[in-house]
């Protein structure tokens, strides 16, 4: 826990903090005041390690966030409200399924002027639109985006805070990528490293363990979901086994690197369950956070009925 508050301690708010954390503030305001439904925050997308105090340079990580884009979307088809915590640029609830590289070629200049969006795509797109527009009439959704590990760390922190007066009204579920390595503050170099220099070698240190910190202090009803990575089969339901033992929490979903869009493991201290798609579902395009969602809704009902024994 020392470790935690140090690396708060040394490590810089984002830009425009304040502003964000104001915006989940009203959030959870109106939705503690006007409503009953369950928040979700979901974090989602890989963090940047800078190198540098002025960053040029930094270190990052493959994930474009689908895993987390996509299981916002599910909770707030459930009717949950969704806070989206997200890495910027990288996917986003109902935009990820507007065409990212080629948006410029299923648009069109009707003779007036005005612009239409081709026939194929136009009925797809509406769809997606609707959703979206009715998600955020209801206010059920808040997009907040971060960039380094600094930044997702001091909004998960607030966040969670601001969220603790909820109870169990409030679910944690962790898929960003978040890196385990960094270098702190005092130990970087305030400009851009030289290349004149010669060779570069990296010192990076453990990050402190947030896990702990955020089950124990900062959210202590919640109903709190982690994922574990992994790239060995072998090692997965130790490692997820190992997670939940050391913090607490009610669920860790691990998955594999390769296989992580068709399979998973849900790990509780009950036991396992394996989530797949099979060959069909793939085939028709049916995503597997639509499963893991209903499964956490069930298991997430099943709590709240517990505690309120
Ligand atoms: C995950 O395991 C996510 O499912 C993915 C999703 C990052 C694999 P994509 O964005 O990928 O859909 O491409 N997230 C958690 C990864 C992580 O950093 N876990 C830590 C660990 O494994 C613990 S919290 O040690």
């Amino acid at each position: 826990m020392a470790e935690a508050v140090d690396f708060f301690n040394k490590t810089s708010e984002p830009p425009g903090f304040q502003v964000k954390c104001d915006k989940i503030n009203e959030f959870c305001r109106d939705h503690r005041t006007c409503r009953d439904i369950p928040i979700v925050l979901v974090t989602s997308g890989g963090t940047t390690v800078p190198l540098e105090g002025n960053t040029v340079r930094f270190i990052d990580n493959f994930s474009i966030g689908t895993r987390g884009s996509a299981s916002a979307e599910y909770f707030l088809d459930q009717g949950y409200a969704v806070i989206f915590l997200h890495r910027a640029r990288s996917l986003q609830p109902f935009a990820r399924h507007l065409p990212q590289t080629h948006l410029l070629d299923i648009l069109q200049i009707q003779p007036d002027g005005c612009l239409q969006v081709r026939e194929e795509e136009s009925q797809k797109i509406a769809k997606v639109v609707e959703r979206y527009h009715s998600v955020m009439r209801e206010g059920r959704l808040l997009l907040v985006d971060f960039t380094s590990l600094g930044d997702y760390l001091h909004l998960l922190r607030a966040t969670s805070r601001i969220l603790n007066p909820l109870g169990k009204r409030a679910i944690l579920y962790l898929a960003a990528a978040v890196s385990d390595f960094y270098i702190p503050v005092d130990k970087m170099p305030e400009h851009k490293i030289q290349s004149s220099n010669g060779p570069l070698q990296l010192s990076l240190e453990l990050v402190p363990k947030m896990l702990e910190a955020l089950v124990k202090h900062w959210l202590q009803e919640a109903y709190i979901v982690s994922f574990k990575l992994e790239t060995n089969p072998d090692l997965l339901i130790g490692k997820a086994r190992q997670a939940l033992n050391k913090y607490g929490h009610q669920l860790v979903i691990g998955n594999i690197l390769t296989t992580r869009k068709h399979s998973v493991v849900m790990v509780t201290q009950n036991g396992e369950e394996s989530i797949q798609l099979n060959s069909g579902e793939i085939t028709a395009g049916v995503e597997i956070e639509t499963k893991i969602v209903e499964n956490i809704v069930t298991r997430y009902n099943k709590f709240c009925e517990e505690q309120s024994h």
